[in-house]
């Protein structure tokens, strides 16, 4: 990235994320005393503040400027996502410096239960939105530009994209609000703030709340498997990687630093942007097809040939634990152990029998099978959650859906191309990839534009050869957007102005 910051943009963004940060933190020293993350068994835990500290200190990053949600993963009890249309931006910009900017809640905040505000505030804005507020500067990412709808084939959802949601297909959305918190009171109140601050300056399109499942299932995305264990540890910020951890450059999340190598105006550095999907599961179909095509493993009953197909579709248990270390049961204990449940390669024996090619975690990181993981830069950091209630026993006895519920997919990365769009495109979709006609689709996420989508790539270990054909695709595309989630001082100097 080539920056030409000017001294005087450098002071008076200095001059702005002090107060920002101070105000922040003096509003939420008085306020916090328990997190408003989960942090279940298995999953990685953020640093500690002085860990981050260090780390921050030495690779020259600034958290108190790169928004929290960026680094917090997959941990949110609470979140509503706010989509908005900006109607009079001038009102706008002049609200958002002077009442939203103050509640934006940073990276640095979200490391200690005192520092985190009662309700995480963050924005980020699309392509439409920025053009809205007359920033013409080209941030130099062709899908974010193109907006996701115009990507909706690329990505393989099905031609006129008849499940996206109206709201997502209008072309009036400008930004999205991301509200976080222990409560849904919380959550509501400060929407409640920041919509009555905005007035009439922008009117909301859209808005999806999303919640932590309940009880033994805190963690656990809808299908039931543990989620947002393998998130990759972003140099400058978590220094000490976990087993099996990726370690990535800062610059693969943010942009303008380290191996980020796209020409960017100064003011996007520290930015990131967010893929938002909004991906409906179908539950009660993904469990009656696993019940229905067990794999018959002589040790197993029907039931467990059914666990093992899932496991493998997944790559992983329910519990989390790899296929690839446990390959014929779970082993809860590993799922539980962040030390132990991603501290593997797939190297030696290299082979689909312990994980299929296919399995959705070998396709979207297929970590050993492209050499060194220094040699993979097709990071993402997930910050997504579950949204719709539980499944309903009149649908468990049905096996079907009626109510919607699935998970509201969020991925940062400093380049779309790079992160998101070639994880679902080129890996997920491609039958290909990993061995040439012999892989298939990603049985979890791959898309054939609703068309069945054939799967092997050794998901049967049994019968390597076994063919599955999905016709009823278990998690559906309802839409979504690509914006950018900026700096504090991005907001300050560049997007309020
Ligand atoms: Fe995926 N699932 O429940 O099956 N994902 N994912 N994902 N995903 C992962 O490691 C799931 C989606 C990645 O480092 C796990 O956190 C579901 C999209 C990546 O080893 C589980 C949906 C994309 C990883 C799921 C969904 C990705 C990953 C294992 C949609 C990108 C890390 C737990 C409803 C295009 C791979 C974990 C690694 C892991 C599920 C979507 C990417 C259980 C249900 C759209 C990079």
């Amino acid at each position: 990235m080539k920056i030409s910051s000017t001294f005087a943009n450098l002071v008076l963004c200095a001059v702005g994320l002090l107060s920002v940060a101070h105000t922040q933190e003096a509003r939420s020293l008085q306020k916090r005393s328990t997190s408003l993350l989960i942090n279940p068994p298995g999953l990685p835990q953020l640093p500690t503040a002085n860990a981050a500290k260090a780390a921050s200190a030495s690779a020259g990053l600034n958290l108190t400027d790169i928004q929290g949600d960026i680094v917090v993963g997959m941990t949110k009890k609470q979140e509503t996502f706010t989509f908005f249309t900006i109607v009079d931006a001038p009102t706008f910009k002049s609200k958002l410096r002077s009442e939203i900017l103050p509640l934006i809640t940073n990276a640095r905040q979200m490391l200690k239960n005192e520092t985190q505000p009662d309700t995480l505030v963050n924005i980020a804005f699309s392509q439409n939105g920025l053009t809205t507020l007359g920033i013409t500067d080209n941030l130099n990412d062709t899908a974010f530009k193109n907006g996701q709808l115009n990507n909706s084939q690329a990505l393989g959802d099905p031609v006129g994209t008849p499940d996206w949601l109206p709201e997502f297909t209008a072309g009036n959305i400008h930004g999205v609000f991301l509200f976080a918190s222990d409560t849904v009171d919380n959550v509501n109140a400060t929407l409640e703030t920041v919509t009555s601050a905005l007035g009439a300056s922008i009117t909301q399109v859209y808005s999806l709340q999303a919640a932590v499942r309940p009880g033994n299932e805190a963690g656990h995305e809808h299908f039931g498997f543990l989620d947002g264990i393998s998130n990759p540890a972003i140099q400058g910020f978590d220094d000490t990687p976990l087993p099996g951890q990726a370690s990535v450059p800062a610059g693969e999340i943010l942009l303008g630093e380290q191996n980020d190598n796209v020409i960017r105006p100064d003011w996007a550095k520290d930015g990131s942007f967010l893929v938002f999907r909004q991906l409906q599961q179908l539950v009660p179909e993904f469990n009656k097809y696993l019940t229905d095509n067990p794999i018959r493993e002589p040790a197993l009953t029907p039931e467990q040939g059914s666990e093992l197909l899932g496991a493998r579709m997944v790559g992983r248990w329910k519990s989390g634990a790899p296929v690839f270390l446990s390959p014929l049961v779970d082993n809860p204990a590993l799922g539980a152990n962040s030390s132990a449940n991603n501290d593997f390669t797939y190297a030696a024996p290299n082979n689909a029998s312990l994980c299929p090619f296919s399995a959705h975690i070998r396709k979207t990181r297929p970590r050993a099978d492209l050499g060194a993981e220094s040699k993979n830069t097709h990071h993402i950091l997930r910050g997504g959650i579950p949204y719709g209630p539980e499944v309903t026993t009149a649908e468990a006895s049905s096996n079907t859906s009626t109510i919607e519920r699935g998970l509201a997919f969020v991925a940062y990365q400093s380049n779309i191309g790079a992160g998101f769009q070639f994880l679902q495109q080129t890996w997920a979709n491609n039958p290909n990839f990993f061995v040439k006609g012999t892989t298939g689709f990603d049985p979890i996420i791959g898309a054939n534009h609703g068309n069945p989508r054939w799967t092997e790539g050794n998901l049967d270990p049994t019968i390597p050869t076994r063919n599955f054909t999905i016709i009823t695709d278990f998690i559906v595309s309802r839409g979504g957007e690509y914006f950018f989630s900026p700096s504090l001082s991005a907001i300050a100097n560049k997007i309020s102005v």
